[in-house]
Order: structure tokens, then C-alpha cells, then sequence
């Protein structure tokens, strides 16, 4: 082994797996039609990765869905509500449910944008090796091999697993998947024994939980794990891969003193792998793969550094195997394919496929310790001083004190109490879609587009004015994606045409690139915003995404600290909130949906963090009167550790999902200091039910026990895009209504 990579995306060249899955659950393709696409995907993987001369290729890093549902189908820690089911079909209903089953939790994998499938494990749980020698892992390892193509299969490890897992319903409070982990390890065993005996040289055990937080008990069990498989008499060699971070000391002297073969540790999220390695005295006669190609950047390695790194790493292990830094996943495929990207920018990018030739090249440069290029990347584009002397004059802005902004809006806004709004867009329909797909590809002229623009805004207004809302909003018709949207109109980003990154299933996104300072060029969205206001008296609200959203849903730059590109990103946006409030927009929504998904791993960077995300927002937010209304939104309700910082952010109302934690959480955020307007969602519009005024009238007089009508603000729990126009007017009217009878039994 000399060079490898942790994982490869599973999407194909042209979408190919998104296409086979959504067709075989449309009922358009059957079941062989979808394993013959994925059986055709996983050859083209390994292949290319053979012809670029990766060395050592893995495996079962393909998958219909996530990586984690595949492991808890290996494992049969199937929940019994699908066990009717069988095949595919039961791993979609896991994924997905079906008619009257609900499909398992959602939620992301670590920091990543990835979303898994979260394992559902109670003590009633009896794991087993389901299908035995047909199991997933050991299929595509002789698969690959029929191919003539050895591979090392991939496999979530047993403490990431059960870490990740959440216990059932109805388990007995107490109850932790962790301590499963014995018997889990038990099928463990078995399937290292069965990959041994058809001939798998390696195996590697994916353990990214080991850089977050671990307790004592959590690396003692760890400990026991690897002891048991480490120790069994036939098995592959054993490679512990860790990602996203840097690994624990503790967890690395266990790995370190016992009998596992190799090593993977981050050398991009965790440059502190190199003085854990050096503090528990090396891996002497182990192989540590460095990960030194970056698999969540789109960047050119730096290949000098790499060399650099791997060289220390040549004093503190007996090999050294170049690799990436995790799965590459996070990154599109192929550069290749972005025809009409400015070349400059271009220049300075690799995508998985790329990234593999760079493992290649540095692998070879190692090996031969000959005079490979040694390539720098070009630095980021010009630097544009004018922004940055303005971020650091802003340093620190805040808005004046939080009663005199309240009453200031209630004059200016002239506004009831449990005032009415939506989160920002309205259903796309199918012919909202065409009209802008049309009008990006020049189909239509410009002036056509911005007629089919205005003329749904014009028909958003008037419905909202006909169902009674207070704040009303334009609907957001010209909008693909919530951060593409400003990335293609700001300087310093790039959007890419086929850079497909997976988000969950057969969901993926574009994320944009920030790859220079960001500077506004004009105004971004004044001309809909005024339009909108201009049809009705009511106050139409601006919307705005926030600056640590627009950084965690793009690939970043990594030559400077996150918190000066968010900066830049906050001066944008600031002058676009100052022109809009110029322009007579007097609500302006700035949401920051992002903002919980993006705190650090470790408990010990998270302070850092908020800092700086919170004093991002305000820098783009406290250049208004006292009488702009400002709002955000978020798109959860467990707050925990980040509770404080929603009070720091200091906008004047709060949106939030609550309607499924039945308004608990307007009693903790008034707990933790919050005092000002509050948007719990009193409906959940992630299902196209029409929840009736009654149960969202319950939800608000729930919410009164812990905060006043006139900070109480009356809205669905997220924007409206995915739902239909139907559904949406009904429970817009129940929702109004709700508002009303509330209203009414107060002041009466
Ligand atoms: N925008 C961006 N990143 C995000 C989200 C977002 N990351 C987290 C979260 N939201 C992910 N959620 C989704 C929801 C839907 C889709 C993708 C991610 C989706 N994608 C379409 C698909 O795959 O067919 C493609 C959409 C497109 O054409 O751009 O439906 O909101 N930046
Ligand atoms: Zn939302």
C-alpha cells in the first residue's frame, strides 16, 4: 500500500444514481434495473481508480442511500416496523417510509452537509450478519475482484455506529446504543473472518467519532472493541480510519499500543494529528495513511506542504501511505466537466478526481524521494483592500438598546399583537421553474422573465393580503437555491455547472466557491423587494441569507480564518440591507439556517465559533434605524449549546421549528435571556397536511406561558417552497385564523 483514497462519490458522471433510484421508486425501472446501474457505477469506480494507478482501492463505499442505513441493514438492526418488508424495498421504507410507516431519522454526518440515516437501537436489538455470505461488503468485494481489481472494503466502525445511533422508542431511560457494542462487535468478528476467507488483504474501519469529545468509558469500550478484533486468529489487516478532525490522544495511544496495522489520521481538519502522533510516541511498527488531499476542499493540494508533512510522518511510523483526508464524497468528480468557469479560478481547483491523480503523483513523488514538481496553488484572487479596511473600521457594530428598537417598530410598523408572517418563499410550481430555467438559458428575453417574475410576486401579495397576513413577503420566485442565489451575484464566488455534492439520498446541491474577497457589485435584490412593497401597504419583509450560511453551504477558501471571509460576506451584506432600507423596505430577514450545523466537533472551539458567527451577523445587520425591523429563522428547535448565541445575534424576532417540541422551546430561549420577538413554527410544512386553526391556536396559547402577545410572532415553522399551492393557502388561513381567536379571547 502507497497511496489510497477513503471513499469515492457514488453519483456518476451524468447523475446516473439519482436517475436509477428516483426511477425505480416512480415505479418507472424494477429492481434489477437499479442494481445493474449501481453494480455499472462501482465498476466505473474502480476501474478509474486503477487506471489513475491508485494502489489500494476501496470498497462498499457505494451505496442507494447512506452508508450508515447499509450498515444497520448488514447488521439487521432493522426496527420492527419494516421488517414485512424485504429487498430494496425495505431499505427505502427505512430511509424514506412508506404509507403509514415513518421512515427512520434523518441528521448530518458530523460537520459535513452529508445527512445519515440514523440507526434506531433499543435492548431488544439482536444484531446478526444478515445474509451472511451475500452481505454487502463481502458482494462488492467479489465484485471487484471479478473485475481483477483487489480492494480494501470499507466499513462504518463499531463505536462510530453505535455513537451515531439513537435509542429507540419505548427503550428504558438509561439506555445507550453504546452498550450494545460487545455484541455488535461479536458480527464484527464474523464478517472480518468471511472477508478474510475470500481473500481481502485489508480492511478499513471508518471511526470518525474519535475526534469529537470521548469520555473516559467511551475509549475504554473503543479499547475492548479493537482488542477483540484485533485479536482475532484470521482476519484482513485492520486500518482505523479517523476524519474531520484531529483524534483524540487517548484514543491514538489505544489505537497505538494495540493490534490493528494502520492508521488514517486528517491532515486537513486536524493539522493537530502530527503532535498527537508525536505525543503518544509514533506508530513504530504501523502504517499511517496521511491524509494530506483534502476531501472536503475543492483546492489544489499544496504539494510542497504535503511532502513536508509526510516526511515528519517518515520519523513517527514505519510507513507512510499517502491519501486523502476523508471519502471524497464532499467534493464533486470532475473538474473536467466545469467548461465555463473563469480559468483563473479554475486553475487553483481539483475535484475527486483530481484529488485521486494528486494522491497518484505525491504517492510516486514519496516512494521515488525524487524531484516531483513541488506545486504551490496560486493564491486567491486580487485582494480588494477597500473591503477589508471597511470590515476591520466595522469591527464589533452593534445596534442600539433592544426596548427602544421595540418600541420604535411597534409605532413605525403599526403592527397587532401575535402578528402574522411566512418564512420567505412561497410553492414553486412547475411554472415558476420553467420561467427561470428559461430564463437562465436565454429561452426567453430578459423582459419576459422579469414579467413571469413580477407577475407571481404580484399573485403572492395579493394572496397574502386576501388571507390576512401582517408581514407579508415577495415569495422568492427568482430564486434557485438560498445560497447559489447571492454566490452567482457577489465577487469573490463561483458557481459551478454539473459540481453535484450529496446531501442525503438521491438530494444533492451545487455548492458554490468562494474563492477571493467577496465584495458586492450592486444591489442584489432591491428592485424585487421594492416591487413587492410598491403593490401593498402592508410591510413586505427583505430576504437576506446570513453570513455563516453562505459560508458552511460552499467550498471556503482555506488561506485565511473563516471568521474574515464571514466578515466580508457580512459587509455585502450589510450594504444590501442599508439599500434596501433606503429603498422603504422596513422588515428585513436574515436567516441562518446553518448556524447550529456549523459548530465545531470539540466542545473547546465552539466559543470561538459563535464569537465570531454571532459578531458576522451583526456586523451585517446593525446598520439600520432602530425602526427596521430585523428578523432571522432557523431551521430547528434543539438549541443547546448554541441557545445563548440566538440571544447574541440580538435581531429583533426569532423564527424557529417548534410545532413537533410543542412550544417548549419560547420557554427556554425566555430561561436563557432571550427577550425579544419569537416565531416558534405552530405548524411543521415538511408534510402537506392542513393542520387546523385549533391545533395551531393550542400551540400559541402554549407559547403565551412564556412570553408576551406582542413579542409572540404567528408563522409556519420553515419557508414554503417544497409544499403545494393548495395546501399552503388552507393552513395559511387556519393559521391567521388561530392568530385572531387568540387576539380576540385576550382583549375581550
Ligand atoms: N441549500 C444549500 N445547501 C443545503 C441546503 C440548501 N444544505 C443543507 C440542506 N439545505 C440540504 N437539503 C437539501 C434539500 C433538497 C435538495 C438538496 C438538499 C434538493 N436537491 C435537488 C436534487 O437533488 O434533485 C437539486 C436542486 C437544484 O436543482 O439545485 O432537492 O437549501 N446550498
Ligand atoms: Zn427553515
Amino acid at each position: 500500500m502507497n497511496t489510497t483514497i477513503l471513499g469515492y462519490p457514488r453519483i456518476g458522471a451524468r447523475r446516473e444514481l439519482k436517475t436509477a433510484t428516483e426511477d425505480y421508486w416512480a415505479g418507472r425501472a424494477d429492481a434489477a434495473a437499479l442494481e445493474a446501474a449501481g453494480a455499472e457505477l462501482r465498476a466505473s469506480v474502480w476501474t478509474g481508480l486503477r487506471d489513475a494507478g491508485l494502489d489500494a482501492i476501496p470498497s462498499n463505499t457505494f451505496s442507494f442511500y447512506d452508508q450508515v442505513l447499509d450498515t444497520s441493514v448488514l447488521v439487521d438492526a432493522v426496527p420492527e416496523r419494516y421488517r414485512h418488508l424485504s429487498g430494496l424495498d425495505r431499505y427505502f421504507a427505512m430511509a424514506r417510509g412508506v404509507q403509514d410507516v415513518p421512515p427512520l431519522e434523518m441528521t448530518k454526518w458530523f460537520d459535513t452537509n452529508y445527512h445519515y440515516i440514523v440507526p434506531e437501537l433499543g435492548p431488544d436489538t439482536r444484531f446478526r450478519l444478515a445474509g451472511g455470505s451475500a452481505s454487502k461488503p463481502l458482494v462488492e468485494y467479489r465484485e471487484a475482484r471479478a473485475l481483477g481489481i483487489e480492494t480494501r472494503p470499507v466499513l462504518v466502525g463499531p463505536l462510530t455506529y453505535l455513537l451515531m445511533a439513537k435509542p429507540a422508542p419505548g427503550a428504558p431511560d438509561g439506555f445507550r446504543p453504546l452498550d450494545l457494542l460487545d455484541d455488535l462487535v461479536e458480527v464484527y468478528a464474523e464478517l472480518l473472518e468471511r472477508l478474510a476467507g475470500a481473500g481481502a488483504a485489508w480492511v478499513q474501519l471508518d471511526e470518525p467519532a474519535l475526534v469529537a469529545d470521548r469520555t473516559e468509558e467511551e475509549i475504554t469500550a473503543f479499547a475492548r472493541a479493537y482488542a477483540r478484533l484485533g485479536g482475532l486468529p484470521t482476519r484482513p489487516r485492520l486500518m482505523v480510519a479517523t476524519y474531520f478532525g484531529t483524534i483524540g490522544t487517548d484514543a491514538l495511544r489505544v489505537l497505538a499500543r494495540g493490534r490493528v496495522e494502520a492508521v488514517a489520521l486528517d491532515f486537513a481538519a486536524g493539522p493537530g494529528n502530527l503532535e498527537v502522533l508525536a505525543s503518544v510516541g509514533g506508530l513504530p511498527r504501523k502504517t499511517v495513511v496521511a491524509g494530506v488531499v483534502d476531501g472536503r476542499n475543492v483546492w489544489r493540494t499544496d504539494t510542497r506542504r504535503a511532502r513536508a508533512t509526510c516526511a515528519t510522518l517518515l520519523g513517527l511510523a514505519d510507513q507512510v501511505v499517502v491519501g486523502t483526508s476523508c471519502s471524497l464524497l464532499h467534493v464533486p468528480l470532475d473538474l473536467d466537466a466545469e467548461t465555463s468557469l473563469d480559468p483563473s479560478v479554475r486553475g487553483r481547483l481539483a475535484f475527486a478526481r483530481q484529488k485521486v491523480a494528486e494522491v497518484v503523483a505525491l504517492g510516486r513523488a514519496l516512494r521515488e524521494d525524487g524531484p516531483a514538481p513541488d506545486e504551490v496553488p496560486a493564491p486567491a484572487a486580487a485582494v480588494d483592500r477597500d473591503v477589508r479596511a471597511r470590515v476591520d473600521a466595522l469591527r464589533g457594530v452593534r445596534r442600539g438598546d433592544r426596548a427602544d428598537r421595540f418600541t420604535a417598530q411597534r409605532a413605525a410598523l403599526g403592527l397587532p399583537d401575535l402578528p402574522t408572517t411566512t418564512i420567505g418563499s412561497f410553492p414553486q410550481t412547475a411554472e415558476i421553474r420553467r420561467a427561470r430555467a428559461d430564463g437562465r438559458a436565454g429561452r426567453i428575453p430578459a423582459d419576459a422573465y422579469v414579467q413571469a417574475m413580477k407577475d407571481e410576486i404580484a399573485r403572492v401579495i395579493a394572496l397574502q393580503e386576501d388571507i390576512g397576513l401582517d408581514v407579508l413577503v415577495h415569495g422568492e420566485p427568482e430564486r434557485n437555491d438560498m445560497v447559489q442565489y447571492f454566490a452567482e451575484q457577489l465577487d469573490g464566488y463561483a458557481a459551478t455547472r454539473h459540481g453535484w455534492v450529496q446531501s442525503y439520498g438521491s438530494r444533492y446541491v451545487r455548492p458554490p466557491i468562494l474563492h477571493g474577497d467577496v465584495a458586492r457589485r450592486r444591489p442584489m435584490t432591491v428592485e424585487w423587494a421594492t416591487y413587492a412593497q410598491s403593490l401593498t401597504s402592508k410591510p413586505v419583509k427583505g430576504m437576506l441569507t446570513g453570513p455563516v450560511t453562505m459560508l458552511a453551504w460552499s467550498f471556503v477558501r482555506d488561506d485565511q480564518p473563516l471568521a474574515d471571509t464571514a466578515r466580508q460576506v457580512a459587509l455585502a451584506l450589510r450594504d444590501e440591507i442599508g439599500d434596501l432600507e433606503a429603498a422603504g423596505v422596513r422588515v428585513i430577514q436574515v436567516d441562518e439556517p446553518a448556524l447550529r450545523e456549523a459548530l465545531p466537533l470539540r466542545e473547546a472551539d465552539r466559543a470561538a465559533y459563535l464569537d465570531w458567527a454571532v459578531e458576522a451577523f451583526r456586523l451585517a445587520t446593525s446598520g439600520v434605524a432602530d425602526t427596521t425591523q430585523i428578523h432571522t429563522h432557523m431551521c430547528y428547535s434543539e438549541f443547546g449549546e448554541i441557545i445563548g448565541a440566538i440571544g447574541a445575534l440580538d435581531a429583533d424576532v426569532t423564527s424557529v421549528e417548534a410545532a413537533r417540541s410543542r412550544m417548549e422551546l419560547v420557554a427556554d430561549l425566555r430561561d436563557a435571556g432571550y427577550g425579544n420577538g419569537i416565531g416558534p413554527g405552530v405548524y411543521d410544512i415538511h408534510s402537506p397536511r392542513v393542520p387546523s386553526a385549533e391545533e395551531m391556536e393550542d400551540n400559541l396559547r402554549r407559547a403565551l406561558q412564556a412570553v408576551e402577545p406582542s413579542r409572540l410572532w404567528v408563522n409556519p415553522d420553515c419557508g414554503l417552497k417544497t409544499r403545494a399551492y393548495p395546501e399552503t393557502e388552507a393552513s395559511l388561513r387556519n393559521l391567521v385564523a388561530a392568530a385572531h381567536r387568540v387576539r380576540r379571547d385576550r382583549s375581550s
